[in-house]
């Protein structure tokens, strides 16, 4: 299937793996990359010197095209993006902010930059700050979110930009794939899917949490803090709303969420851990390799889209 994505970041498949903190390293990014998509590697917090590691290692593993996502609120977002340019990285994903401060940087470098945005008027800023296509992150999505859905953000940004629109959150099959193909994307951006991938390094606890989701079990975190996080409903989640209500600081909330992230994902502690994943965690229900998603992907969205 050929659309502006597959021609602007020459891949086989218009599916790109989201960019998620201390999952989206090399073995992954890699192997998303070998099957057909674009696979990421999450700068996210890490120290810029393991991200380069990350993308240096990624290149040992495939010689297709890969990314790196640049998490904006990162205070080491600026050397991040020194390093992909000094890597010769070809595609950038960013999110949770403007990364119009290192556009041109990356432009110069012949960098591809694929924003993702949660708002029509981030789209527009970004395709006038020279971005190459944006990722419509509907609030189905894991991690932090903005407030649209997917159903509803990317006709809205497919109408406001001319740049190429790829949709997020909610998609984990072809169904998915071919509504979002119908709201006028180009390419959809998974997360959750790829967490419970083979090639996923997350501890099995994390991916049998996800397998065992129910439609009902995702929570947001945040609202009250301006950094809502969609997880998984745990003793973490209910610890968090017991204190918002006694009315905690901004720190203790966010260390609760964000700290804990990685106690999830690598401790396997989906207890007190920040089981990040999105509303679509509940329609997951194996492990399959890479490959083996996006082949289905493909191949029941194509048969949808040629009924
Ligand atoms: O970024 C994500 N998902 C994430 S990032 C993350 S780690 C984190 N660390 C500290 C605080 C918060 C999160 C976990 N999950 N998705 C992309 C995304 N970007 N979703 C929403 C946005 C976004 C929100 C506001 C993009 C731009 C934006 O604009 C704000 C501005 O600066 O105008």
């Amino acid at each position: 299937m050929k659309t502006r994505i597959t021609e602007l970041l020459g891949i086989e498949y218009p599916i790109i793996q989201g960019g998620m903190a201390w999952v989206a390293e090399h073995n992954l990014a890699a192997a998303v990359s070998n099957a057909g998509g674009l696979g990421l590697i999450a700068a996210a917090s890490a120290p810029p010197e393991v991200v380069r590691e990350e993308i240096r290692k990624t290149k040992e593993l495939t010689d297709k095209p890969f990314g790196v996502n640049v998490m904006l609120l990162n205070p080491n977002a600026e050397e991040v993006a020194h390093i992909v340019v000094e890597e010769g990285v070809k595609v950038v994903t960013t999110g949770a902010g403007n990364p119009g401060k290192f556009m041109e940087l990356w432009k110069e470098n012949g960098v591809k930059v694929i924003p993702v945005v949660a708002s029509v008027a981030m789209a527009k800023m970004m395709q006038r700050g020279g971005a190459d296509a944006v990722v419509a992150e509907g609030m189905e999505s894991g991690g932090h979110i903005g407030s649209a859905t997917t159903m509803t953000l990317v006709p809205q940004i497919v109408d406001a930009v001319s740049i190429p629109v790829i949709a997020a959150g909610g998609i984990a099959d072809g169904r998915g794939f071919a509504a979002a193909t119908m709201l006028g994307a180009e390419g959809v951006q998974m997360g959750t899917a790829f967490v419970v991938a083979k090639e996923s390094i997350v501890h099995e606890n994390y991916k049998q949490r996800i397998i065992k989701a129910k439609d009902i079990d995702s929570e947001i975190t945040g609202m009250s803090t301006g950094h809502p996080i969609r997880v998984i409903r745990n003793k973490m989640t209910k610890e968090y709303q017991r204190k918002e209500k006694e009315g905690a600081s901004f720190e203790e909330l966010e260390l609760l969420t964000l700290g804990s992230l990685r106690k999830a994902v690598m401790d396997g502690d989906v207890v007190n851990g920040s089981v990040m994943a999105g509303q679509i965690a509940g329609m997951i229900k194996e492990e399959q390799t890479t490959k083996e998603i996006i082949e289905n992907v493909m191949k029941q969205a194509k048969e949808l889209l040629n009924r």
